[in-house]
């Protein structure tokens, strides 16, 4: 039997889904949290660090998995302060490894993390759902216009997000690549005496949006993300809802491919519907209801061994549940559950036949 880590994402003390609520789901091992009380730069304390574990504990879960700890722009944008900013991150690899913590999830795109155009969609049923319509999301280009996103307008004033925006017309995708492997070469070797695995987290979606760049969106840019740092510990996180938004990435493939180099450190099992050619719901997780197949997904895991931490993503809002966006209980829960299912139905008809 090969096994895989559960984990649920919590978002600390504040996230309306309690510990106690998560560790009810059946076959739950873990969370996957973070401290939310430091801005992007800034050193996490031990003790909030200490606080997230002791809570997970008390709940009978493990806390060996962070997302995220962010990267500053200023790293990204590779300016002269990038240097204490990584400083500050190696601290905080270091505290986290000391802590327990095992997988670092984290991103590198420019000024946005994951974008959607409604977060709360209204479905038939009645369930609503986060979608990305692309024309809709470029209408609101924050150059020219005031920036209505959901979930971003409150993020950045205005003129600051301009200014940020403007800062980046230097930085080409090569200049991104560059500003990355610098960060890299400051941080994996840190994590490497630590015994901790950075989990590099794709673009969402996984183009260029504004005019900003963006890389880690395909086979061969994580091809060349791993080769940047070669070593097991520069590994990624595979979210299938965030590759898969883009028709042509094979998301099965990919993880066969990196999986078998041992570079899948964390697996995010999202489903969607591709309804235009950059245009996707969210569904639930179940095969039918989105347009990857979580069977095929799971046996590429199987098949290269896949013993790390998976978590069910971003589900839909049902039985009149309110909160976060994409991070409700109910529909996360039966994600799980889904999951769950179908890794007892391949390890029991794998080694059944063996
Ligand atoms: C969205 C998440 C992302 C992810 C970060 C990792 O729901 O998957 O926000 O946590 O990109 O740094």
């Amino acid at each position: 039997m090969k096994e895989m880590k559960m984990t649920f994402r919590w978002y600390g003390a504040d996230d309306p889904v309690s510990l106690e609520y998560i560790s009810q789901i059946p076959g739950m091992t873990g969370i996957v949290s973070a401290v939310y009380d430091v801005p992007p730069g800034k050193e996490w304390s031990a003790e909030s660090i200490a606080a997230v574990k002791t809570a997970a504990n008390a709940h009978n879960l493990a806390f060996e998995v962070v997302e995220s700890v962010p990267v500053h722009e200023d790293i990204k944008l590779g300016k002269p302060s990038r240097d204490e900013y990584i400083e500050v991150y190696r601290r905080n690899v270091k505290k986290l490894a000391d802590a327990g913590v095992k997988v670092i999830c984290y991103n590198f795109m420019p000024v946005f993390d994951w974008l959607r155009s409604d977060l709360s969609h209204k479905n038939p049923d009645g369930s609503t759902c986060l979608i990305y319509r692309d024309a809709e999301v470029l209408a609101m280009d924050p150059n020219t216009k005031k920036l209505s996103l959901p979930g971003w307008d409150e993020s950045y004033t205005q003129d600051g997000l301009r200014a940020l925006l403007a800062e980046y017309k230097s930085v080409d995708e090569e200049k991104l690549w560059e500003n990355m492997s610098y960060f890299l070469h400051g941080v994996i070797p840190v994590c490497e005496e630590n015994g901790i695995k950075m989990a590099i987290h794709p673009d969402d979606p996984p183009w260029g949006i504004f005019g900003l760049p963006r890389v880690i969106t395909n086979k061969k840019n994580l091809e060349r993300f791993c080769k940047l740092y070669d070593s097991e510990y520069n590994g990624l996180t595979l979210c299938t809802g965030s590759l898969g938004s883009s028709a042509s990435n094979d998301v099965v493939d990919m993880i066969r491919h990196f999986g078998a180099m041992r570079r899948i450190h964390f697996l995010h099992a999202r489903n969607i519907k591709l309804t235009g050619p950059r245009d996707f719901n969210e569904t639930g997780h179940r095969s039918e209801d989105g347009s990857l197949d979580m069977y095929d997904i799971l046996r590429a895991a199987w098949d290269v061994d896949f013993n790390g931490y998976i978590r069910p993503d971003h589900g839909r809002m049902i039985w009149g549940e309110t909160g976060r966006p994409g991070y409700g209980l109910y529909d996360r829960a039966l994600g799980a559950t889904y999951i769950n299912g179908i890794w007892e139905a391949i390890n029991k008809t794998m080694c059944d036949r063996k």
